[in-house]
């Protein structure tokens, strides 16, 4: 809790693309909810998109255009503090700390890790177990079957791709926790393919209250009902990612014109009927939640709608593509109202701001650890 009594929230985007309407409506569109019943922290985690490789004048733009788009979203600084990662460096020094408490095995788990190596040792070691079980029961002798060679041939190429993966894409849940434990942090909200890194900053904290006396307040996770994941235009089994082919995702800054052209290319379900069912209609499913998110109608409401008003898939694209037109077009008003002048000034108060914090966070943990003279 602060001063007055509210607890704290803190969250953040990376700044390594541009953003989409999934980041939006997963995340940042309930921080703007959460705002006033919190202190709110949010941040613009620079350090974790050079996971990636960035061009720097890229990445440069891009950290100043996240500011604009919390702005755009309705974030409003007098109420909620901005900052950019890397100019509080205790973000990067409790991280260390923090990798002499985490273990190879929490970071292997992580799913966002398995899905940019494609590595995930975990299942091919337990199918190997699985496989040569299966053939000899509990007995002791293992013979190499050519199902396991072709197993034991995947664990090979998993490796490789290990050696080859960048240490901070690996570590960067590490350094998420750091960011999120640094600010007494009680609820971060975020979109469901967080969860997990979540997940991790409360077992760290765990980890090294135990291992060292009490300084971490463990967080808990929020993550919206609906939006929590909205899932590719071009393929509704992945999430929409910032990092995918622009045909996956619709732009917070694309053109009214060019989302529509998105839309109408999405992939769809067999079937003509406009019916949310997550299993058996994914694509269709998916848009009426995005549909609904930005109109803040009722799905249900929005399906007898269809039923009446659209013959097939196509008519109801065009009413989602005007929705969304509808949408970008005021948000992008608000987006292009802000100057980089103005964002750098929000970005230079927020550190102020959020520097005594972090900074006494990391004074404890060094205390407790034994390294303060
Ligand atoms: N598809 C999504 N649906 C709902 N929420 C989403 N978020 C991301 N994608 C979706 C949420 O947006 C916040 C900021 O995400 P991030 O930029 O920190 O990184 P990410 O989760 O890895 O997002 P991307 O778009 O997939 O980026 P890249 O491609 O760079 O990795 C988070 O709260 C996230 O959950």
């Amino acid at each position: 809790m602060t001063k007055d009594n509210k607890p704290t929230i803190f969250s953040g985007v990376q700044p390594s693309g541009t953003l989409h309407i999934g980041n939006y409506l997963g995340a940042i569109s309930n921080w703007v909810d959460l705002q006033d019943k919190y202190n709110s922290i949010f941040c613009v985690v620079d350090y974790h998109a050079i996971t990636v490789r960035q061009k720097p004048k890229e990445l440069n733009r891009n950290i100043l255009d996240v500011v604009k788009i919390y702005m755009a979203s309705g974030i409003n600084p007098e109420k909620a503090v901005i900052f950019q990662q890397s100019n509080i460096s205790a973000h990067t020094e409790l991280a260390w700390i923090l990798n002499c408490t985490a273990r190879m095995s929490d970071l292997f788990k992580m799913t966002q890790f398995k899905d940019k190596t494609k590595v995930d040792l975990e299942k091919i070691i337990e199918e190997i177990e699985k496989r040569t079980l299966k053939t000899f029961g509990n007995s002791e002798t293992y013979i190499i079957s050519s199902e396991v060679k072709k197993l034991v041939k995947e664990l090979s190429n998993s490796l490789n791709n290990v050696r080859k993966s960048g240490i901070g894409l690996f570590d960067y849940p590490v350094l998420m926790a750091s960011d999120i434990l640094l600010y007494n942090t009680d609820l971060v909200p975020v979109g469901e393919d967080q969860k997990q890194h979540v997940e991790l900053a409360r077992t760290l904290a765990r980890r090294f209250n135990s291992q060292f006396g009490k300084v971490f307040r463990i967080p808990e996770v929020e993550i919206r009902k609906e939006g929590a994941r909205i899932m590719g235009l071009d393929d509704p089994t992945k999430k929409m990612s910032k990092s995918a082919n622009p045909a996956n995702y619709i732009a917070l800054t694309d053109s009214p014109e060019v989302a529509t052209k998105k839309i109408m290319k999405t992939v769809t379900d067999s079937g003509c009927d406009i019916k949310y069912d997550k299993k058996n209609k994914p694509a269709i499913s998916n848009l009426l939640t995005i549909y609904s998110l930005l109109t803040g109608e009722d799905i249900k409401k929005l399906e007898s709608k269809c039923e009446c008003e659209c013959k097939g898939y196509g008519d109801f694209k065009k009413k989602l593509a005007e929705a969304v037109g509808e949408f970008l077009i005021s948000f992008q008003k608000k987006y292009n109202s802000f100057g980089d002048d103005e964002i750098k000034e929000i970005l230079k108060n927020g550190a102020e701001k959020v520097k005594p914090v972090a900074d006494e966070t990391l004074r404890r943990v060094k205390e407790k650890l034994g390294i303060k003279i």
